[in-house]
């Protein structure tokens, strides 16, 4: 038996979630055409008959741009801390790359030397991944070069199969039964942040986190037949809210529609979900307002 933890690391939206996705064979972690969909390391479990991997999305590689950028710098840490507790790294780039950036000297920085890394070439449905390979090739000493696509499911046997052998001896440390190893209330914030990301074309999704005020399981609540779901949508200024609220409430019951077909999905229950929107300002400089919403 093997088992392992391996970190998808890489620039934000190059495709670490959608490959995490593919590699699972089921929507266990939020995606988004926008940069900073992932806020947090989550670890997403994959079992076979010989192996137990688990693989840690993480957020994109975040640009700091200064020391009150608390919600930054919690999501480059995270980054940090899932590379200091992998036994193999997968850093993703996005084939079509003509040129390197200051990022990705960035990221070949803070890799260990020691650290079994796999060069990941993904989006290779739309332009060539061999020449962005090459591309990045001398910034590491790359265990294996693979090009995926993971919109297409394409290339994932080839990359389980330069991955395996690097995966250490060792019994599963999760139980098979375990996807994800969150809980289900921050699976229900991922999903309405998910919406938000995908119904508003501004920077507004950056401004907003969700808290869960209440959740309830059918059990808990004999006389309900439904999971019970009480939520906030925290934003930074009264502006955003009226955004996040729209005109006669339309766009916070678009939201919510959109979030409980996806968490009756997720779940198989039925769903009463409660949204509200409020005012922190400056949350995501806030070190106690991050705390309170799993940034830290
Ligand atoms: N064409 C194409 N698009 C892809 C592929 N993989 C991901 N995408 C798209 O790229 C965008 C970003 O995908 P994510 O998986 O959220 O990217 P990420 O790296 O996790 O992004 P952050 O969490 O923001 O760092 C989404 O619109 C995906 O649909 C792919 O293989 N091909
Ligand atoms: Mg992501």
């Amino acid at each position: 038996m093997k088992c392992g933890i391996v970190s998808l690391i890489g620039r934000p939206n190059v495709g670490k979630s959608s490959l995490i996705n593919s590699l699972l064979k089921t929507p266990a972690v939020i995606i988004s055409p926008k940069p900073q969909t992932t806020r947090n390391s989550i670890r997403c479990i994959y079992n076979d008959d010989n192996a137990q991997i688990i693989f840690t999305d993480t957020p994109g590689l975040y640009k700091i741009k200064n020391s009150k950028d608390k919600l930054g710098i919690f999501l480059n840490d995270s980054i940090l801390d899932s590379i200091e507790n992998s036994d193999v790294v997968l850093w993703l780039v996005e084939a079509g790359a003509k040129k390197l950036q200051p990022d990705d000297y960035e990221l070949a920085k803070i890799l260990p030397s020691s650290l079994p890394v796999i060069l990941v070439a993904n989006k290779a449905d739309r332009a060539d991944p061999e020449r962005t390979l090459k591309l990045y090739e001398n910034l590491h000493d790359f265990k294996a070069k693979i090009s995926v696509s993971a919109k297409l499911n394409r290339g994932i046997e080839n990359l389980m199969s330069a991955l395996l052998p690097l995966i250490p001896e060792g019994e599963a440390i999760y139980d098979p039964e375990i996807l994800m190893d969150t809980t289900e209330k921050f699976m229900a914030a991922e999903i309405i942040r998910e919406k938000i990301l995908v119904s508003f074309h501004d920077e507004v999704p950056h401004c907003v986190a969700v808290e869960i005020d209440e959740y309830k399981s059918p059990e808990e609540y004999p006389d309900r037949k439904k999971l019970y779901i009480r939520a906030s949508l925290i934003t930074e200024t009264e502006g955003q809210k009226k955004i996040l609220i729209g005109s006669g409430g339309e766009m916070i019951k678009k939201i919510g529609a959109m979030s409980r077909k996806s968490i009756e999905d997720a779940t198989g229950l039925g769903v009463f979900l409660d949204l509200w929107v409020k005012v922190v300002p400056g949350w995501r400089k806030n070190q106690t307002a991050l705390k309170r919403l799993g940034y830290s």
